[in-house]
């Protein structure tokens, strides 16, 4: 983390030319420190007023503050960002203190809060606190509750915390782009009482997505809905974080929405309860058990299980083609087709020509193949048996004995005991060859109509 002080000094009096700051006004702007690392910060445990259980943000960090006069004082800058998606590609977005989605933003339950917005942005922006309870005026939708804050210009949102949960924040200004280049950012408000639905792991995650053409850093911002990178936090797999969680922990995971379209976020080797939304706690007597929880737009879900199975569990997005990187989408299904000949001649006269999947698509994971600069493979990242295939929204839940308290660190691969890992069949073969049937032949394209009531 790097510290902004020399721009500070530099622009305090422009910042402040404009009377734009209410009742902070006299006072000087707190600092807006700023992280050059995609990599998870550590939990930043509270080092003033009451305490709390920090969370962990996957790729991301937690947004230091200062007590002043009885208020946290948070200073978000929304500006242009590098965000390294995967080793191997660099975004151009936008975002807030040198990253997209910007700083987890962590406070307690009867917190009064007061947050500067700096827009260094090439167009207006304002922030809304999506979900939290405050004065209408301070709720952030340009034109109807503010006006939009200029270019250049620092705003100050201020209002008190009234419930503990799981929230986030995002312009609402000119959404569509914004939104689209990564404008975004978690909060979670700690209850008073650090005992009230306290975890041992808290991890956290924005669901975003972009479109990126393959060669290019720059997301199409008018796309709809045929976004092509897949992410958590503005990463996709391999280069999203694994959550380290050691065996016995009780485990939350809390998961929001940003993109156009669901995300049914499934784990495996759990069941576990949705124990919280960004309208507060669920009671005991409304939960049930899933594997699979659908997160709509603009919802946010907190998830919890005990982690007593070790392992390297799979958590990603049900959607297969969102666990997938950039490809190209009119790509025809080529399964059964043997077209190598036709390749040939197109490699001719298109070099970087891609032969696809005519035995499927898992050739895919361990091809090395020609892709343009700053581009990851569609499916990718090596597990200790082999290429893994996949790309986007996934991640792995890395269930270990014995980790400290604090360690996030990656664990490495699990060690299997011995006798448990599914294997080849090394018995003798079956008596008689099975003749596999000839899927092609007699294809029967006849009609038949159900008879009237003849069936009942
Ligand atoms: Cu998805």
């Amino acid at each position: 983390m790097t510290t902004r002080r020399h721009f500070m000094r530099a622009s305090a009096a422009g910042l402040f030319g404009a009377a734009l700051v209410s009742r902070a006004q006299a006072a000087s702007l707190p600092e807006a420190p700023l992280m050059d690392k995609p990599d998870m910060a550590p939990p930043l445990a509270p080092p003033n007023g009451r305490p709390y259980n920090p969370v962990a943000t996957l790729n991301g960090w937690t947004l230091p503050w200062r007590m002043k006069d009885g208020w946290k004082e948070f200073h978000l800058v929304a500006e242009p960002v590098r965000r390294q998606m995967a080793p191997g590609m660099t975004a151009q977005l936008w975002g807030y203190n040198g990253q997209s989605p910007g700083p987890t933003i962590e406070c307690v339950e009867g917190d009064k809060v007061r947050i500067f917005v700096t827009n260094k942005l090439p167009e207006h922006t304002t922030i809304h606190w999506h979900g939290i309870l405050l004065p209408n005026g301070m709720d952030g939708v340009g034109g109807l509750t503010q006006p939009q804050i200029p270019v250049g210009k620092t705003f100050v949102y201020e209002f008190q915390m009234k419930k503990s949960g799981t929230f986030m924040y995002h312009p609402h200004a000119d959404e569509m782009v914004q939104m689209a280049m990564g404008m975004m950012g978690f909060l979670v408000v700690h209850p008073k009482d650090p005992g009230f639905m306290r975890v041992d792991r808290d991890f956290v995650f924005l669901i975003n997505a972009y479109d990126v053409d393959p060669g290019s850093y720059t997301p199409r911002v008018n796309t709809m809905t045929d976004f092509n990178l897949w992410s958590w936090n503005s990463r996709v797999f391999p280069g999203i974080d694994h959550l380290a969680v050691r065996k016995g922990d009780r485990v939350r995971i809390r998961i929001g929405n940003l993109t156009m379209t669901n995300h049914p976020i499934h784990l495996h080797g759990y069941d576990f309860e949705v124990t919280g939304t960004d309208g507060g706690w669920v009671p005991k007597s409304a939960r049930w058990p899933e594997v699979t929880t659908d997160v709509a737009v603009g919802q946010m879900r907190a998830i919890e299980f005990t982690a007593n199975e070790p392992g390297d569990w799979a958590f990603h997005c049900h959607k297969s083609h969102h666990t997938m990187n950039a490809m190209g989408h009119n790509v025809p299904t080529m399964i059964g087709v043997d077209h190598r000949d036709v390749a040939r001649k197109i490699i001719k006269l298109v070099p970087d020509y891609m032969v696809m999947g005519e035995r499927g698509m898992a050739d895919m994971g361990e091809m090395e193949m020609p892709i343009p600069d700053n581009t990851l493979p569609m499916m990718t990242g090596q597990g200790q048996f082999g290429p893994i295939e996949m790309g986007g929204m996934f991640s792995v839940v890395k269930v270990r004995e014995g980790l400290a308290r604090n360690d996030y660190k990656d664990p490495g691969w699990y060690k299997h005991p011995a006798g448990t890992v599914a294997s080849a069949w090394s018995g003798p073969p079956p008596q008689a060859e099975r003749v596999a049937p000839d899927v092609n032949a007699g294809v029967d394209l006849r009609v038949r109509k159900p008879g009237a009531h003849g069936n009942h």
